[in-house]
């Protein structure tokens, strides 16, 4: 028979990928290791239409349509068969449905402002206290619940979550899958199942799909998808932890010893991995989330701002005219001496794009300290300001990082041993050793692309390449750690 392989489709808010994974057979009572080859990459971001933020979705099927024929001709030419194709990307976010099951508009990006309006609004109607103590998130302004409790009329209309909105439009199957459910704050984490009293309360009805969990299989690709992309018309689209997150957190490298975690890209989500959800008022004021991760296991975490700042200065100084290497710029600031100025970097204010340098160092004046003016003049170099800047966000995440794991250890009663840090940012090695040295653990770094590991994984399994639970899926992943110990 022809060797099995999986497809992961892993769009992250600054780029996507589509990667072919194999799992070579176990030996013995090792199972083998996941290798991955990457097809097809392409970059991802918000699109402003008439003032508001979107995500263009359409542009991101297509890619994906492009990921997968390239996957095709890889199998088509080492007579591979390909099983099943698994679909992951950030939370939240949701495309509408018309009765004939058309997209309406460009789904709206997180990052859109048009939640501030009616957030007093929802609270009003169902308090935070009881918002937590059903869905157990965060809050953050661009959570489901709000978003929905900001359209103008939803009658007649679905809603597809954005893995589950290209799964839509590979299969034809409604469905959403429950790790990202877990992110609207309309899902009742205990029970598992969309809450009714969340939507009464916003006065919108439960517009979104029955529950999908990872492992659980879609349906097979529509046959205009298989002609248009060479996949035969039998492969699967499996449900794996389609919120990035879930995926990533499920590929954390972890052996026994006792682990937090920081998932760094876009975001940093920086956490531990639980039995059952810390649903406290303590947890709840300290503004930790409860998202579902694979096996029913709960990702009790907290966003910490992200690598977005850094993505968004590297943005603006490019179109000032001043784009410098991301390796310059942090071997730059690595060079500065630790003790600058640190700000939150999951305020409110970084939320949105643009002039990230000035709010940066708006934020760093208004605690009272400084940054290096601005040069008027290009130097060839990174210049004074940008790698102040980039010392600041990098330490900033990295005292983030070390204040929200305190917090989860006291509020969980678990005493983390290592830190693992997963996806783009565990590339950073400023930001690895900086993160030892806030916390005082030792950091393992790897792998990149954990997500996509994740991702695979549970395909994997589905297709019973591979058996057991996490620790299983564990086992199987790719990574050459690079250790960071704490050195202050
Ligand atoms: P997302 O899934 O949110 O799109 P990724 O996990 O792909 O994000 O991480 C992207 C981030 O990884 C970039 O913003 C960048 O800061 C960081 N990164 C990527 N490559 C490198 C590198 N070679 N060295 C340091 N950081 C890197
Ligand atoms: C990371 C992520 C994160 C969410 C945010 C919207 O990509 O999925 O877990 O909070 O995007």
């Amino acid at each position: 028979a022809s060797p099995s392989v999986m497809i992961a489709v892993d769009i992250g808010a600054s780029s996507g990928r589509v990667i072919i994974g194999r799992l070579p057979a176990a030996s013995g009572q090792a199972p083998g290791t996941l290798e991955m080859e990457v097809v097809h990459r392409f970059p991802n971001g918000v699109t402003e239409i008439d003032g508001s933020l979107h995500w263009d979705a359409e542009a991101i099927y297509a890619q994906v349509k492009s990921g997968l024929e390239a996957a095709a001709a890889v199998v088509r030419q080492s007579g591979e068969r390909v099983v099943s194709i698994g679909i992951d990307t950030w939370a939240v976010d949701y495309g509408l449905l018309d009765a004939e099951g058309q997209l309406i508009a460009p789904p709206h990006a997180y990052r859109d402002a048009r939640t501030d309006a009616v957030i007093p609004t929802v609270h009003g109607a169902l308090s935070p206290e009881r918002l937590y103590a059903i869905g157990g998130l965060q809050f953050l302004p661009f959570n489901t619940v709000y978003q929905l409790a900001a359209e103008e009329d939803l009658a007649g209309k679905r809603a597809l979550m954005i893995p589950d909105l290209l799964a839509y439009w590979l299969t034809g199957a409604e469905r959403t899958e429950e790790t990202n459910a877990s992110t609207t704050a309309l899902f009742d984490a205990r029970e598992v199942a969309w809450s009714d009293v969340v939507f009464d309360a916003i006065g919108a009805p439960q517009l979104f799909a029955d529950l999908i969990a990872p492992g659980e299989t879609y349906g097979a690709l529509r046959p205009e998808v298989a002609a248009e992309t060479g996949l035969d018309p039998a492969v699967t689209v499996v449900a794996v932890g389609s919120h990035d997150t879930a995926s990533a957190v499920a590929a954390v490298p972890a052996g026994d010893a006792e682990f937090a975690y920081v998932s760094s890209g876009t975001w940093s989500l920086v956490g531990l991995e639980l039995d059952e959800p810390v649903l406290t008022e303590a947890s709840r004021a300290a503004n930790f989330t409860n998202e579902r991760g694979v096996d029913g296991t709960i990702r009790y975490l907290q966003n910490v701002g992200g690598l977005w700042l850094l993505q968004e200065c590297t943005r603006t100084w490019a179109e000032e005219g001043r784009g410098r290497e991301l390796a310059d710029l942090l071997g730059a600031a690595a060079a500065l001496p630790a003790g600058g100025p640190v700000v939150d970097a999951n305020a409110s204010g970084f939320i949105a794009p643009n002039d990230m340098p000035q709010r940066l160092r708006a934020a760093v004046e208004a605690g009272g300290g400084e940054l290096p003016a601005a040069p008027a003049e290009l130097g060839s170099g990174v210049d004074a300001d940008q790698a102040a800047t980039v010392r600041c966000i990098v330490d900033s995440l990295a005292a983030g990082y070390a204040a929200s794991l305190a917090q989860a250890s006291e509020l969980a009663g678990k005493h983390p041993e290592v830190i693992h840090i997963v996806g783009g940012g565990s590339q950073n090695t400023l930001l690895c050793q900086l993160t030892a040295d806030a916390t005082g653990l030792p950091v393992v770094a790897g792998p990149v692309e954990a997500t996509a590991q994740g991702n695979l994984l549970v395909q994997a399994r589905a297709a019973g390449l591979i058996k057991g639970g996490l620790n299983r899926l564990r086992a199987a992943i790719a990574v050459d750690p690079v250790r960071y110990e704490p050195q202050r």
